[in-house]
């Protein structure tokens, strides 16, 4: 069931819960009248459920390959709402899939992503089923309450799952994003959904995975040109070790880093700039 809403989000707030940046939101209130916002005395524009519910049809008829008047009309017309998204995946969906992932039951845990992956858009789930377990899975593992087989069964499962959802994400006229991990770093599950979210915004996706060199990064940021070119690590001193290779990269490129170890300190110092937030978060603040 979709929580009710009355017109309270602001502009932010509906991003955040939609996974769709705000200029975006904005040209598409602009130009297909999709959202209804009501205005408070000061002029602030104030979204309610019925504009989430707009927002995440417009995703659903763009993903099936509708025009963007076209997944626009069908939003606003309701002619959907039959199959209208609930608001949120409920808390029992991570649940099950950590009861299935946990049990090593692979067939199981493809069940309940079939289930959220049918009824949620992409962006949700990834926020708000796999995003959560993950951080769940990793507080486990240093409690020693999962095991190192749980770790990398669900890793693995997961893995295989959204590089399936990357098909084809390489193609298309966006803008070009070169994702990579840092060297040594094996964490590549968060670039993966930053690269699917960026995917969801039109953005094109070039994935070299984990560890990958920084000559190597150069080398295919020289060939392909892209937009933007996004590097993660979980620690700190790993983009210490690799400083002159990323500030080389940011000279010619626009270079972002992202993960627990991109520091904001360094990141300025070599002209880059940090992907903050949750992978989800970031793609749609870009
Ligand atoms: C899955 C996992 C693995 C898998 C990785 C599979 C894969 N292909 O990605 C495997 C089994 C390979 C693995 C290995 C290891 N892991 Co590990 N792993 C995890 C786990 C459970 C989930 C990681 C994940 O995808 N999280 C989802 C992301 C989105 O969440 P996050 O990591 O909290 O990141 C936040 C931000 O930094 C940001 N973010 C992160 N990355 C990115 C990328 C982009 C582009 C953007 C925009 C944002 C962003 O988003 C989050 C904010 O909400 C975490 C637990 C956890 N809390 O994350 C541990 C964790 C990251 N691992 C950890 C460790 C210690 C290891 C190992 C050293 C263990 C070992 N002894 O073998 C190795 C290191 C391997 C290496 N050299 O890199 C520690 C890291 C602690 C630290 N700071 O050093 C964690 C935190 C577990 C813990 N609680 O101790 N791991």
């Amino acid at each position: 069931m979709a929580t009710e809403i009355g017109p309270s989000l602001r502009i932010g707030e509906l991003s955040r819960r939609v996974g769709v940046s705000p200029e975006l939101l904005r040209a598409w209130e602009r130009r297909y009248g999709l959202l209804e916002p009501a205005r408070t005395d000061g002029g602030l524009r104030l979204y309610s459920a019925e504009d989430v519910r707009r927002v995440r049809a417009m995703q659903a008829h763009l993903q099936s390959g509708l025009s963007a008047a076209e997944a626009a009309r069908l939003a606003r017309s309701r002619e959907d709402a039959a199959t209208e998204p609930a608001d949120q995946p409920a808390l029992q969906d991570t649940g099950e899939l950590r009861a299935a992932l946990d049990g090593l039951d692979a067939h199981g845990a493809h069940l309940v992503l079939d289930r959220v992956l049918g009824r949620y858009t992409l962006q949700t789930v990834l926020g708000s089923v796999i995003l959560p377990y993950l951080r769940d899975l990793g507080d486990r593992w240093e409690r020693g309450e999962a095991s190192v087989v749980q770790e990398h069964f669900a890793s693995n499962l997961l893995r295989g799952r959204l590089l399936a959802l990357a098909r084809g994400w390489e193609r298309g006229a966006g803008p070009a994003a070169l994702l990579a991990c840092a060297p040594g770093e094996q964490h590549d599950l968060p670039l993966i959904m930053f690269g699917l979210a960026l995917r969801a915004q039109g953005w094109r996706v070039i994935f070299l995975g984990a560890d990958t060199p920084l000559a190597s990064i150069a080398e295919a940021a020289a060939e392909l040109r892209p937009a933007l070119v996004a590097v993660s690590a979980v620690n700190a001193e790993t983009f210490a070790r690799e400083r002159a290779g990323l500030a080389a990269l940011a000279r010619d490129f626009r270079l972002g880093l992202a993960g627990a170890g991109a520091n904001p300190a360094l990141t300025s110092s070599i002209g880059a700039e940090v992907l903050a937030g949750d992978p989800i978060t970031a793609a749609a603040a870009l």
